[in-house]
């Protein structure tokens, strides 16, 4: 019963502003003083991304980041790695539609972690939210030089993933402050960021300003 009512609780924090900290991104920054930055401006999500780091620095800053993120009572989230995201002991595991099956994770995840899953289509989120996925992502919902690669599913891509799920949408890819309003309105419940906060100059203020921004635009 503990671990469902913390799972539960878990799901339920995916709401607001989702900061991913992207270490390829921060390159060369202080990533623990990052993401205390955010903390203090009030995100309570974080998810860690590290794409081309080596495990054992992916594992060293999860680890930290996991023991930052108690501190301010954040969610903390792991990108890609079901063995980091064990490791550290962090609150969930964010999968793409080329990592383990999310039917693989639960198996090895502690009953009380969540996984959130990436989906680019409508199909993909049903089968997520079917598989019992904690919270789907959609993007990206606006064009970005953050990940290039990513496929661009657009507002309309969010809208139709928006129709068919229940979870938690986070919505991701371009987003700021001229367009946050625009995911939110195609049902977005957590709009998760990278460049709109980490590339501000004053990212404790970046992070408070959205989140302010984002509670005023509140659409139930
Ligand atoms: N997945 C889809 S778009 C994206 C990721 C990780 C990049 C988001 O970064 P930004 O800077 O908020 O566009
Ligand atoms: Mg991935």
């Amino acid at each position: 019963l503990a671990a469902r009512l913390l799972r539960k609780h878990r799901r339920d924090m995916i709401t607001g502003l989702y900061v991913a900290i992207d270490a390829d991104y921060l390159a060369g920054r202080d990533i623990p003083a990052v993401t205390r930055e955010a903390l203090e401006g009030g995100c309570r999500l974080i998810q860690l991304r590290a794409k081309t780091a080596s495990t054992r620095k992916f594992l060293a800053l999860a680890v930290n980041l996991k023991e930052i993120c108690l501190e301010y009572g954040a969610l903390f989230i792991v990108n890609d790695r079901l063995d980091i995201a064990l490791a550290c002991g962090a609150d969930g595991l964010h999968l793409g539609q080329t990592d383990m099956p999310l039917s693989q994770a639960r198996r090895f995840l502690p009953p009380d972690s969540i996984i959130g899953i990436s989906a680019d289509t409508p199909e993909q989120a049903v089968s997520a939210q079917n598989e019992g996925a904690d919270y789907v992502a959609a993007g990206a919902v606006f064009p970005t030089q953050t990940k290039p690669d990513v496929l661009f599913g657009g507002l309309s891509g969010l809208k139709a993933i928006h129709q068919v799920v229940k979870i938690p949408l986070v919505a991701i890819g371009g987003i700021n402050k001229s367009n946050f309003y625009e995911a939110m309105q195609a049902g977005a419940d957590s709009l998760c960021l990278i460049s709109a906060v980490l590339g501000a100059p004053d990212i404790k203020k970046a992070t408070s300003e959205f989140i302010t921004l984002m509670e005023a635009a509140k659409i139930d």
